[in-house]
């Protein structure tokens, strides 16, 4: 039996906000008590995981004074000490407060735009006290149910100003961080601005630092688009842009469910996992998932043990499968190398490249031997080879 026990050299982490997810649902009220920040640190700490993450309001609720700001910042900060426990990332909840119903950065009122744009700013503050180096951005209300009330790109310009002002505010205040943008396609609104990677990926090459902001894709959020995951993350590690990752479980069509990583479709958990591997991705690998509604207390550790658990599994069956000489074969069968060999040499080849069009017919003969390659990695996967 291999050991799947977390290290803090795994990377895992955890958002403050997934743990301690009361169970709560558009039809229902929670089903478990709310969790002490603190005790998430200490649990995750003696699961193995590396780090956490927060949203400002996850630590310091909503409507707090400033002497109850410092005194849990301060409490909470003590608990990271005491653990090693780091703060993997920061983000800012600009989706929960009423004034955010029409948007936060794209709101059509212009005083709640200033307004988001300055609580990102507190919690950029907030975020870099705790040692934060990446800055999560999920824009969860900036959307619109009703198209005709936002032109999306006057809603695309206001976006992208207030990224450019918080860049420009944190290099001003030289903490040092990276941004990182996460697409959702809908939930809470209808239609969500920077519904997907390749959405994202566009806009920050319009922005004035374009070199400091990334992506921060998630499984469920990909997946709801009936997207390949798998192929938005390849995107992003190809543009150099992975700059984060939330990981959970999802099924296409459906709400966002936020599952146990790797509780759905496990094929693409685990070419995800041996992509994320053998890219040499060193973030964190964070969790944005949580338990089911069903659990107790009990269970939410379940789920995070069964979260990490499920990677070190899948890291140590993606290594399998890479190492057994038939699976090498079978890619080989299947030219999979070959794709990383440059097409041509330029235009200088035209005449010979219009000259293998005539070979068409006969390339068409050849098998790619995909069916007994896909084999493989279902029988690695049901521990059969
Ligand atoms: C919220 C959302 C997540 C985002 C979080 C960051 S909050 O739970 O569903 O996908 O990553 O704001
Ligand atoms: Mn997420
Ligand atoms: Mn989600």
């Amino acid at each position: 039996m291999s050991d799947l026990t977390a290290r803090p050299e795994h990377k895992f982490t955890f958002g403050l906000w997934t743990v301690g997810n009361p169970g709560r649902d558009p039809f229902g009220d929670p089903t478990r008590a709310p969790v002490d920040p603190v005790d998430s640190v200490h649990r995750l700490a003696e699961l193995g995981a590396w780090g956490i993450s927060l949203h400002d309001n996850d630590l310091v609720p909503w409507g707090s004074s400033a002497a109850e700001h410092e005194r849990i910042v301060g409490r909470f900060d003590a608990a990271l000490k005491e653990t090693g426990l780091q703060v993997g990332m920061a983000t800012t909840n600009l989706f929960g407060h009423p004034a955010f119903k029409d948007g936060a950065f794209t709101s059509n009122d212009r005083g709640v735009r200033r307004a988001a744009i300055g609580k990102a700013m507190r919690s950029i503050d907030l975020g870099a006290q705790l040692g934060a180096k990446t800055y999560v951005f999920w824009g969860g209300r900036e959307g619109t149910e009703v198209g005709v009330a936002k032109d999306p790109r006057d809603a695309l310009d206001r976006y992208r100003e207030a990224i450019n002002v918080l860049a420009e505010y944190a290099v001003e205040q030289d903490y040092g961080m990276r941004f990182a943008l996460e697409p959702k396609p809908n939930e809470p609104r209808g239609d969500i601005f920077l519904p997907t990677v390749g959405h994202a990926l566009h806009f920050i090459s319009t922005l004035d630092r374009p070199e400091m902001v990334g992506v921060n894709p998630e499984v469920a959020h990909e997946t709801m688009a009936g997207l390949s995951f798998l192929h938005g993350v390849g995107q992003a590690l190809w543009a150099e842009k992975l700059f984060h990752i939330d990981l959970n479980a999802q099924r296409i069509g459906r709400y966002d469910q936020d599952f146990r990583f790797g509780a759905e479709d496990l094929k693409e958990a685990f070419l995800l996992v041996r992509l994320l591997e053998s890219a040499g991705y060193d973030g964190p690998r964070h969790f944005d998932a949580h338990a089911y509604r069903s659990e107790d207390a009990a269970g939410v550790w379940d789920f995070a043990r069964g979260c990490m658990r499920t990677y070190v599994a899948l890291a140590e069956k993606a290594q399998h499968f890479d190492s057994l000489p038939e699976v090498q074969e079978a890619l080989a069968a299947a030219s999979t190398p070959d794709l990383g060999i440059a097409t041509c040499d330029g235009v200088s080849e035209a005449e010979v490249l219009k000259g293998e069009v005539d070979g068409l017919d006969a390339l068409g003969e050849r098998g790619y031997g995909n069916e007994a390659l896909d084999q493989l990695v279902i029988e690695v996967l049901l521990g059969v080879k």
